[in-house]
């Protein structure tokens, strides 16, 4: 039988309590928001399957809770991740400020050569917010990763970062897989027949 997908990614969503990494797991796993906050216990994952470049990549989501009180059971989830995504509130000056200590979490605990991307959620709210568009350009090119500002709520570039950074990775595994370093597009005889062919 045929594979229902080409590669499957891990992915992690870190942050401070509150900043809405669960409600962008929603959005792009199920395009729902729901305004009531529940606060994640522990960890938690959605999976979805999208088209990169042709390939049906698999995303697997975890979802991981910002209290710090769940942090030794959130940091022992960072190693089995490839993309990493750092999410703040742009209405929330402290959960920007933050964004350092969450960096250094991964620095400490994942594993080396992970993908990173920063997101700054809530950027619906315009009347509230605390941090430019341009602060949170500026930390996300100093550290050398892609950036966007979201709203899970009115459904603003979700969809895009999680294509963006499963880009990111499907392009670094095929350098890896090149012996000569070189990019090597990963192409087969499947790649032409209609997608109806590779659904169980
Ligand atoms: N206006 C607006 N509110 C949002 C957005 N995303 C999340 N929220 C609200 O922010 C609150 C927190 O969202 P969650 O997704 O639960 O936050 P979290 O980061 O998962 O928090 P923890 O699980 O405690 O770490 C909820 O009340 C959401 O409704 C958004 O894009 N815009
Ligand atoms: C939002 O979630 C809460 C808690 O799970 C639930 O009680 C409520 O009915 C939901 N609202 C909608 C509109 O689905
Ligand atoms: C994360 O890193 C810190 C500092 O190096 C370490 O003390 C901690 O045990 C690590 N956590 C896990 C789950 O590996
Ligand atoms: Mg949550």
């Amino acid at each position: 039988m045929a594979k229902k997908y080409d590669f499957l990614f891990k992915l992690l969503l870190i942050g401070d309590s509150g900043v809405g990494k669960t409600c962008l797991i929603i959005r792009f796993a199920e395009d729902n928001f729901n305004s009531t906050y529940i606060s994640t216990i522990g960890i938690d994952f959605k999976v979805k399957t999208i088209d990169v470049d042709g390939k049906k990549v698999k995303l697997q989501v975890w979802d991981t809770a910002g209290q710090e009180r769940f942090k030794t059971i959130t940091t022992a989830y960072y190693r089995g991740a490839m993309g990493i995504i750092l999410v703040y509130d742009i209405t929330d000056d402290k959960s920007f400020e933050n964004i350092q200590n969450w960096m250094k979490s991964i620095k400490e605990n994942a594993s080396a050569g992970v993908s990173r991307m920063l997101l700054g959620n809530k950027c619906d709210i315009e009347a509230k917010r605390k941090v430019s568009k341009e602060t949170g350009e500026k930390l996300a090119k100093d550290h050398g990763i892609s950036f966007f500002e979201t709203s899970a709520k009115s459904s603003i570039n979700v969809e895009e970062s999680f294509q963006a950074l499963a880009q990111e990775i499907l392009q670094k595994s095929s350098k890896k897989s090149s012996p000569t370093g070189k990019e090597v597009k990963i192409t087969s005889s499947a790649e032409k027949k209609p997608s109806k062919c590779v659904v169980l």
